[in-house]
């Protein structure tokens, strides 16, 4: 059965903070990332320290020439790249751009091209540069609009022959339970009210719609998606409380592709901020602007489905990202607890398809897993037959959305398609990738890379267009 269309966007997703490395180079400001050596697990520091594995990354900055020929040589359609908005305008509110900054992305685009890969480029992921951070704590500040404006409009002006597909905020619904990591808030989530996550929220929506506004401007045919994490949440059990629960989990997720697929408040957001007796704080225009500009597609991350209950305390609760849910007892997990359910991949398509009917892109899906390097016929190699198996059963999972339930998805981005720092952990040794980079948690390694076995299977993937797949083993 051909499940996957013709011109299906097969590829890998990275992001600037967790692989570029060149943290102080090319004329580069610093981002929040390079204050923040442990990820979720730690605070931040005065100034860049050397236990920050995200300062050197992968080095991709000065190896990306290699790294491109690495991904074409899986036969890649799209890689999916973040612009660190701190190399164009070091500090964010700068008036002039960067211009070492700018040719870097320049040579990275043509490089893809040069492949015939399309880049689709994340203008926000999780890298707000530090001054916006200290000064403005972040996206509360309503000037961050107008800097994201500036940002975006150079970036679309300059690259306006080379990219064509584009997302705004990486998961932008982290902003409920990380609005550091995904807005730049200095102020500790505690002390947030929820009236502050919905005016940070807020102005979110309202550069994304400005930033889609002036795509279309700019580049007329050009793409701009939102992104969010897709969880699909289940249940614990079948009482209808906790069946309630878990909706009103999704809604809360729903609450930011509803705003930014259709233009406004959905009357459950607007309901839920008034019993929080928060209340929006909006200029003249930001509701027509964000009506007129919905986005093209909605792109989403996907790792795990969480279960929830009425009554929690009841059961073990799970490992995961931002959001934590209850442990399914039907499902296995990764070594860092995160849920294994592919079969939730197709729920959360059927569910965002059937809300939006907008086309969907898988940007993010993956195994964060211990590999070890072993010799191989041609040179070190990981046999990282659990990682095949994680990938092949979720992409099933999306070709039966695709070719049984009549979901339009463009893409998939396979995340960390080449080893790179995790972002929760800031680790190196939580790897994703085809492509295994020598570098680890202490910092050591020759950051030389070597093509695991699923970089051959991946490969064929995309040759057959999915026909390489095999159906999912029940007992696997
Ligand atoms: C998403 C982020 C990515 C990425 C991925 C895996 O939440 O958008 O940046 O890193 O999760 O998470 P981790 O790196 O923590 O394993």
């Amino acid at each position: 059965m051909a499940m996957f269309p013709e011109n299906f966007l097969w590829g890998g997703a990275t992001a600037a903070n967790q692989c570029e490395g060149a943290y102080n180079e090319g004329g580069k400001g610093l981002s929040i990332q390079d204050v923040w050596p442990h990820g979720m697990a730690g605070g931040v520091t005065d100034a860049p320290t050397q236990d920050n594995l995200k300062l050197a990354g992968i080095d991709f900055y000065h190896r990306y020439k290699e790294d491109i020929a690495l991904l074409a040589g899986m036969g890649f359609k799209v890689f999916r790249l973040s612009i660190a908005w701190s190399r164009i305008f070091p500090n964010g509110d700068d008036e002039s751009p960067n211009k070492e900054g700018l040719a870097f992305y320049d040579q990275v685009f043509d490089e893809c091209h040069k492949y015939g890969i399309e880049p689709l480029v994340t203008l926000s992921h999780y890298e707000t540069p530090l001054h916006l951070a200290k000064q403005y704590d972040g996206w509360r500040d309503r000037r961050l609009v107008t800097f994201f404006a500036r940002y975006c409009e150079t970036v679309f002006r300059r690259y306006k022959d080379k990219v064509k597909y584009w997302l705004t905020f990486n998961e932008i619904n982290t902003v409920l339970q990380a609005p550091f990591m995904g807005a730049g808030v200095m102020t500790p989530r505690e002390k947030l009210t929820r009236q502050d996550i919905w005016q940070i929220m807020h102005h979110e929506f309202v550069a994304s719609a400005e930033a889609t506004r002036l795509l279309h401007e700019i580049i007329p045919g050009a793409k701009m998606g939102c992104m969010v994490i897709a969880m699909p949440a289940y249940p614990y059990t079948p009482d209808p409380a906790d069946a309630l629960r878990a909706l009103a989990i999704e809604e809360s997720n729903f609450a930011f592709t509803d705003v930014q697929a259709r233009g406004w408040y959905s009357p459950r957001a607007l309901r839920q901020m008034e019993r929080e007796g928060a209340q929006i704080v909006a200029k003249p225009g930001d509701e027509h602007l964000m009506r007129e500009n919905p986005v093209d597609f909605i792109a989403f991350s996907y790792y795990m489905s969480l279960c929830a209950s009425a009554h929690p305390e009841k059961y073990q609760s799970g490992g995961g990202n931002v959001f934590f849910g209850l442990k399914n007892p039907a499902l296995k997990t990764s070594q860092w607890g995160w849920q294994i359910d592919p079969v939730g991949l197709r729920s959360a398509l059927i569910k965002l398809y059937a809300r939006y009917q907008k086309p969907l892109f898988v940007v993010e899906n993956g195994l964060g897993a211990r590999d070890t390097l072993v010799k191989g016929d041609d040179g070190p190699t990981v046999q990282d037959d659990y990682r095949i198996r994680y990938l092949n059963d979720h992409i099933w999972q999306m070709g039966l959305a695709i070719s049984e339930d009549g979901v339009e998805v463009m893409g998939y981005t396979a995340w960390g398609c080449i080893d790179l720092v995790s972002a929760s952990t800031a680790e190196m040794e939580k790897r994703y990738g085809f492509i295994y980079v020598d570098r680890q948690n202490d910092g050591s390694g020759t950051l030389a890379r070597y093509r695991k076995k699923s970089y051959f299977w991946y490969r064929d993937v995309i040759k057959t267009n999915g026909g390489a797949l095999t159906p999912p083993d029940e007992e696997a």
